[in-house]
């Protein structure tokens, strides 16, 4: 995947709101292209094995709960400087700090139930997507 990708997953808490078209037509008004995207659920390996990086933090079980509680959209995004870019888009992990305008700012409730995911790097933006996406399911 080129540096111009990134990874998304709209989580449970935005699915079951009903904002996945919400925040698609942000997305997609804000310059990305969709190169892969499908509705999926996470099961708890899956969920361990995607947030292996946090397994010591304290939050770690509840995050694996709660990313399994139904289903999620698992994107890849591309646009020029696309892992930055989505992140500025997002805002902050703790809604509360969320810039105005951005995702997180309007459809988040927690630090926990944060309603996006972005990837942190190109490095990881590459593994996320190779987690969900097959290379015959990237357009
Ligand atoms: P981001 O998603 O902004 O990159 P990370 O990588 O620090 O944030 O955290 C990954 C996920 O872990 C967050 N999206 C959130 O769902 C959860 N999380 C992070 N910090 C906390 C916390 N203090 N309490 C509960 N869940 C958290």
């Amino acid at each position: 995947m080129a540096g111009n990708r990134t990874f998304t997953m709209i989580k449970p808490d935005a699915v079951e709101d009903g904002h996945i078209g919400g925040i698609l037509e942000q997305i997609t008004a804000s310059g990305f292209r969709i190169v892969a995207m499908k509705l999926t659920q996470m099961t708890q390996r899956d969920a361990e094995t995607f947030y292996a990086i946090h397994k010591e933090r304290p939050f770690f079980g509840e995050l694996v709960e709660f990313m399994t509680r139904g289903p999620i959209v698992a994107a890849i995004l591309e646009k020029d400087n696309a892992v930055e870019d989505f992140r500025t888009l997002i805002g902050a992990t703790n809604p509360e700090e969320a810039a105005e305008g951005t995702i997180r700012k309007k459809y988040a409730k927690s630090i926990g139930e944060n309603a996006v995911h972005g990837s942190d790097s190109d490095e990881n933006a590459q593994i996320e997507g190779a987690f969900h996406f097959a290379g015959r399911e990237m357009f």
